[in-house]
């Protein structure tokens, strides 16, 4: 079903095909094992992020919130966006009908264990085009379910919540680019027992933002 939360922002629910999360999985496990796979990275201040993360396409730093063809730490080059995860967030776009079309050079592969989660923050940064072209980011989460929040301020009592399942894709944009969101927790032993079978997944969740910068 297609929900709309809030002008510019979009949930369709159930909407990535069983055959399609098992495909992401098992690409996301082997692209992260490899150069430019999951790694924790660090705010400014040293402390970890509570996340892996791991960037395709091009590579999204964010002790220094910036982007590159490579990423500092390591000099890895960020590996090719699969062509099969490009035609999910576009054809999911496609669905949301509100938005213009991206072709997406960045997604962002966040990976949760039972104990990730993520602060309230924005996605604002001052090298990104798709802000003044009003290009939505796609986001697919795949595996465990997790409480998201998003709200108009950093205070996160005064956010709105929702679970976000195995197979939901959100869809931000227009008025709704700039919210503020994160991840508050990520609950044990919720994803698909199929996907579990298939993919002999890790227990937790795998969030992938598409993005056009
Ligand atoms: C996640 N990732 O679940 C989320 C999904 C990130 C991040 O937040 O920065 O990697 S993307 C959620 C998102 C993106 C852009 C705008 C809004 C939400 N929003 O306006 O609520 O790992
Ligand atoms: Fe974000």
């Amino acid at each position: 079903s297609v929900q709309h939360l809030r002008p510019g922002m979009v949930v369709l629910k159930g909407f990535v095909k069983p055959e399609d999360q098992i495909g992401m999985v098992s690409m996301c496990r082997q692209l992260g094992k490899g150069p430019g796979g999951f790694y924790r990275p660090s705010f400014k201040n040293g402390a970890k992020l509570n996340l892996w993360m791991m960037s395709l396409g091009k590579n999204w730093d964010p002790t220094l919130r910036s982007y590159g063809p490579t990423r500092p730490f390591d000099g890895a080059q960020a590996p090719t966006i699969p062509d099969a995860f490009k035609m999910i967030a576009q054809t999911a776009n496609s669905t949301a009908s509100e938005f213009p079309q991206i072709n997406p050079d960045i997604c962002i592969v966040n990976y949760y264990t039972n104990s990730g989660k993520l602060g309230l923050h924005q996605d604002k940064n001052e090298s990104e085009s798709s802000l003044t072209k009003g290009l939505p980011f796609i986001s697919i989460s795949i595996g465990d379910t997790a409480e998201f929040l998003f709200g108009d301020t950093r205070d996160k009592d005064q956010a709105t919540k929702i679970n976000l399942e195995s197979d939901d894709v959100l869809i931000f944009g227009g008025e709704s680019r700039l919210l503020f969101h994160g991840v508050s927790h990520v609950k044990t032993d919720t994803a698909p027992s199929w996907l579990k079978e298939e993919t002999g997944i890790r227990p937790g969740r795998i969030n992938l933002t598409f993005r056009q910068y």
